[in-house]
């Protein structure tokens, strides 16, 4: 009678071998290979930027307003409450509204390089992005944005933290000129993209940049395959 869940009664070295030990390190270091990419979203892949100008001015029109060829540091709303304090809570009423984040517009040229990296070989690429506090539509809608501008495929590659310091991966691409956290040396490469508020800092010379997707971002990934 065979017995059920029945193993194999052939004695261990007269086995034959699944693969070969240089196979299957081949194999491993194939695995080990395999780059990962965290990708921002607001500034990144989605215009937060103009976004914000756009609905603020519409609802403040008489209120003044920073130009983005003026912007100046990551917080738009420090900018806002350093021009007058109230400013402050006007430009995060903005943010905070319905349809702020599933309206933004896609940055040129981001959606079709989230798209062609994710289908490169040994390339495992994840949305890494920060959700504001005020919960009420921003996480529901970047996941939104995501499935509109993505796919619904891009769904599982979402990562939304406000900590990316947690989160390994070998490069980070994101327009927040420093980005900190609880871990004191994230395993990825910040790589700073080009945005609005961060185009004049002085250059530095321990911080990559990708100053926009028509930049060679395919060279960029490559140099981490080295
Ligand atoms: N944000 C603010 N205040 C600002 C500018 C941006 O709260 O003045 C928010 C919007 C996004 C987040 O949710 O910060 C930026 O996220 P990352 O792109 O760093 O993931
Ligand atoms: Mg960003």
């Amino acid at each position: 009678m065979r017995r059920a869940n029945a193993v194999s009664t052939i004695p261990l070295q007269n086995q034959p071998l699944r693969a070969s030990s240089r196979e299957s390190g081949a194999e491993e270091d194939r695995e080990k290979r395999r780059l990962r990419v965290l990708l921002d979203m607001d500034g990144v892949i989605a215009d937060f930027e103009g976004g914000f100008l756009n609905k603020y001015r519409e609802r403040f029109p008489s209120e003044p307003f920073i130009p983005l060829e003026d912007r100046r540091g990551f917080w738009v709303s420090a900018q806002y409450g350093d021009m007058r304090r109230d400013l402050c809570e006007k430009a995060i009423s903005i943010w905070e509204s319905k349809n702020f984040f599933l309206e933004l517009e896609p940055l040129p040229g981001g959606v079709e390089a989230v798209k062609e990296m994710s289908k490169m070989e040994n390339t495992d690429v994840f949305i890494c992005t920060s959700p504001i506090k005020h919960y009420s539509y921003c996480p529901f809608e970047k996941y939104a944005w995501i499935e509109k501008h993505l796919g619904p495929e891009f769904l599982e590659k979402i990562i939304l933290t406000k900590d990316k310091t947690i989160v390994t991966g070998d490069i980070l691409i994101d327009d927040k000129p420093e980005i900190l956290g609880v871990e004191p040396s994230p395993s990825w490469e910040h790589v700073l993209f080009t945005a609005c508020h961060n185009k004049h800092l002085p250059p530095n010379t321990s911080q990559r940049r990708l100053l926009s997707w028509a930049d060679d971002w395919r060279g960029l990934l490559e140099s981490k395959r080295q």
